[in-house]
């Protein structure tokens, strides 16, 4: 039978979840959408045949609409929907950022341990996109040398107005924080940002854009250009330096234009397109574990690690130098479960 899923906040990224589901999937189906705006709710509902609406998480779970769970909130929201979600021991497919402090990720970890099951995927669909998941597998293989160096760039064409300094960090570098590690297989240790000169095009409350560095403990060293106001587009993209070799990753592939003595590449326009495939792939992958009671990709314990970053992140925005950073050695609960990640 299809996973019935509810999806938790009908926004921009509730309602690519709800087309993808119902339209891509295979072995799911949207059984609910729960959404306090009721204008919201209605758009996502009529996306959806057969959904049923629910304000809040609670009283989807109480009218047994739901086999799991798929929370694509504003982050200050997810603990509150990813703790009646755990007590109801369903599996979970949380977008980004787990939650958005690390003393509010442990009490995340802490209510799944004590279910004694994994029940929670982050949806960091970095993983799923294939460069980066070959980028990862040339990094193992070292048939290039060894990995020395990572410059990364992270662009988006424009930001919402109520997207603020630290999320330049919380909703944005938090996706680098993430493949990072995972990529290069390593801990991140310190957290610096440098401020270049500002973009005038910048809404006036932020300063950016940034530029992050970031230093891991196996002696990868990665530089990051976050930059949210380029006006052109979106790209996210990855310069991989070896010892012998370099790579590179979301280089433009688009159709090619020759018209008026140019030639022009498509890019992308926003994230939706660029990682579609990696969605795609993630949400299928999470129904595919989900109904064998498991999880494919990120677990809560990255979810946490993460947010031991964006903490360190955060100030760094302020601080003159490094912001050096340090994790607690990883539960028993989750170390025995590397497998579960992609
Ligand atoms: C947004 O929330 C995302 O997750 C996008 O991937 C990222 O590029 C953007 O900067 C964020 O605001």
């Amino acid at each position: 039978a299809d996973l019935r899923v509810g999806v938790v906040g009908a926004g921009a990224m509730g309602a690519d979840h709800v087309k993808r589901i119902t339209r891509t999937i295979t072995g799911a189906t949207v059984s609910a959408i729960v959404e306090p705006d009721p204008g919201r709710r209605a758009a996502a509902l009529a996306l959806a045949t057969g959904a049923a609406g629910f304000e809040n998480i609670e009283d989807a779970l109480a009218a047994g609409a739901v086999d799991a769970v798929l929370i694509a909130t504003p982050g200050r929201f997810h603990e509150p929907v990813l703790m009646p979600a755990i007590a109801a021991g369903l599996p979970i497919l949380c977008e980004k950022p787990l939650t958005q402090d690390p003393e509010s990720s442990w009490r995340v970890l802490e209510a799944e341990m004590a279910g004694g099951k994994q029940l929670i995927q982050v949806g960091f669909m970095r993983r799923f996109d294939r460069e980066y998941e070959e980028l990862r597998r040339l990094i193992e293989a070292k048939t290039a040398g060894e990995l020395l160096m990572l410059h990364a760039v992270h662009r988006n064409a424009s930001v919402p107005d109520n997207y603020i300094q630290s999320m330049l960090i919380t909703d944005s570098v938090v996706h680098e924080f993430d493949v990072v590690p995972w990529l290069a297989g390593g801990t991140i240790t310190s957290v610096e940002v440098k401020y270049p000169k500002r973009n005038s095009l910048s809404p006036d409350h932020l300063r950016e854009p940034i530029l992050v560095l970031m230093e891991l403990d196996n002696g990868v060293l990665v530089d990051l250009e976050m930059n949210v106001s380029v006006q052109f587009g979106y790209q996210v993209a990855t310069e991989a330096v070896f010892e012998k070799g370099i790579a590179r990753t979301g280089q433009p592939s688009g159709l090619q234009l020759w018209e008026d003595a140019t030639f022009k590449i498509g890019d992308h326009a926003d994230f939706t397109t660029r990682f579609r495939e990696a969605y795609d792939r993630q949400v299928q992958a999470w129904v595919d574990a989900a109904k064998q009671g498991t999880i494919a990709g990120p677990s809560a314990w990255d979810g946490y690690k993460v947010a031991v970053a964006c903490e360190a992140g955060v100030k760094a925005l302020e601080a003159a130098g490094p912001v050096a950073l340090e994790l607690p050695a990883v539960p028993a609960f989750y170390a025995g479960r590397a497998a579960a990640s992609v």
